[in-house]
C-alpha cells in the first residue's frame, strides 16, 4: 500500500481560473480551466472535474501534466462547477480543489420589439374593434420575428395597454406596449314622440306628450326628458327632448305641440226686449 498522497492542492490551485469562450455554435460553449502547478517531484498529472452540481462532478478528464485545459461542448446559459485534482506517479490522488462555479453566457441576444403607434378611436358599440397595426420584431440571431399582441380587443370605452411580444429560437422573449384609447364623444340618438295638435279645453290645456326614445351606441337605451310638460296656452309650442350618455354627451330632438281653439262660443241666452 502506498501511503496516502497528500498535496496542498487547495492552496496551489487558488489560481484556478476559467476563460470562457463561445464556439461557432451559439449553444455550445467552451471554457478553459487553468491552475497553478504543483511542486511535488513525482507529480504525474491532473484531472479536471466538472458538472452542473457543486461537489458532484459528472465528468472527469485526465488531462495529463499540464496547467490548463479547454473543456468543450458546454451548454450555453448553464452554470457549471469546476474542480481540479492531481495525481502522482504512484497513482495517488489528491483531494479536489475548491469548487469554481461558472455561468456560461447564453450567447443569445433577445429580440427587439417596436410596437405600432398608440391609437385613439371613437366607440362604435359597447365594445369596439380596433385595428392595432403591426409591431416589428427583429433578432440578432433569427432575423425578423413575428410579434403578437395581447389583448387584441374588441375594447370597452377607456384606455387599454396592449402588450406585444416576440420570442426567439433560444426562448428569449421581449415585450413592448401600445396604448389604445376608446372614447365616446357621441350622444344618444333621440326619437321624439309624434307632433300633437289638441283642442284647447281651458286657458291652459293639459297635453299628453307621449314618450321619446333614446339609444346610445355604447350605453344602449337611455332616458329622454322634455324641457316642458305643459299645460299649454293656445298656440304652437316646441318641446325639446334631451338624453345624456354615461360620458356626458347630450343630444336633443324636438316635438311640436299645437293647441287650437276651433270651438265657437256658446250661443248667448235669448235677449230680453224692452219697448219704449
Ligand atoms: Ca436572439
Ligand atoms: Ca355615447
Amino acid at each position: 500500500m502506498h501511503p496516502t498522497f497528500r498535496m496542498a492542492l487547495g492552496a496551489s490551485v487558488l489560481g484556478l481560473a476559467l476563460i470562457l469562450g463561445l464556439a461557432g455554435n451559439l449553444f455550445a460553449a467552451t471554457a478553459t480551466v487553468a491552475w497553478n502547478a504543483n511542486t511535488e517531484t513525482d507529480l504525474a498529472g491532473y484531472k479536471v472535474h466538472y458538472g452542473t452540481t457543486a461537489g458532484s462532478y459528472g465528468t472527469t478528464i485526465d488531462v495529463g501534466n499540464v496547467t490548463s485545459y479547454t473543456v468543450s461542448g458546454l451548454t450555453a446559459g448553464t452554470t457549471y462547477h469546476f474542480a481540479v485534482s492531481a495525481y502522482d506517479t504512484s497513482g495517488n490522488q489528491s483531494a479536489l480543489s475548491s469548487d469554481v462555479p461558472t455561468a456560461i453566457p447564453s450567447g443569445n441576444t433577445a429580440p427587439v420589439v417596436t410596437p405600432p403607434a398608440d391609437k385613439t378611436v371613437e366607440a362604435t358599440g359597447p365594445t369596439t374593434a380596433v385595428s392595432l397595426g403591426t409591431a416589428t420584431a427583429t433578432d440578432a440571431e433569427d432575423g425578423t420575428l413575428t410579434a403578437t399582441a395581447s389583448p387584441t380587443g374588441p375594447f370597452t370605452v377607456g384606455t387599454h395597454t396592449i402588450t406585444w411580444s416576440a420570442t426567439d429560437s433560444a426562448g428569449a422573449t421581449t415585450t413592448a406596449t401600445q396604448t389604445v384609447t376608446v372614447r365616446d364623444t357621441t350622444g344618444p340618438t333621440v326619437t321624439p314622440p309624434a307632433d300633437k295638435t289638441v283642442e284647447a279645453t281651458a286657458l291652459l290645456t293639459p297635453v299628453t306628450l307621449g314618450t321619446a326614445t333614446a339609444v346610445d351606441l355604447v350605453d344602449g337605451a337611455v332616458t329622454a326628458t322634455p324641457d316642458q310638460s305643459g299645460p299649454f296656452a293656445r298656440g304652437v309650442h316646441t318641446i325639446t327632448w334631451s338624453a345624456t350618455d354615461a360620458q356626458g354627451n347630450t343630444r336633443t330632438a324636438t316635438q311640436t305641440v299645437t293647441v287650437t281653439d276651433t270651438t265657437p262660443p256658446a250661443k248667448p241666452t235669448a235677449p230680453t226686449i224692452s219697448l219704449q
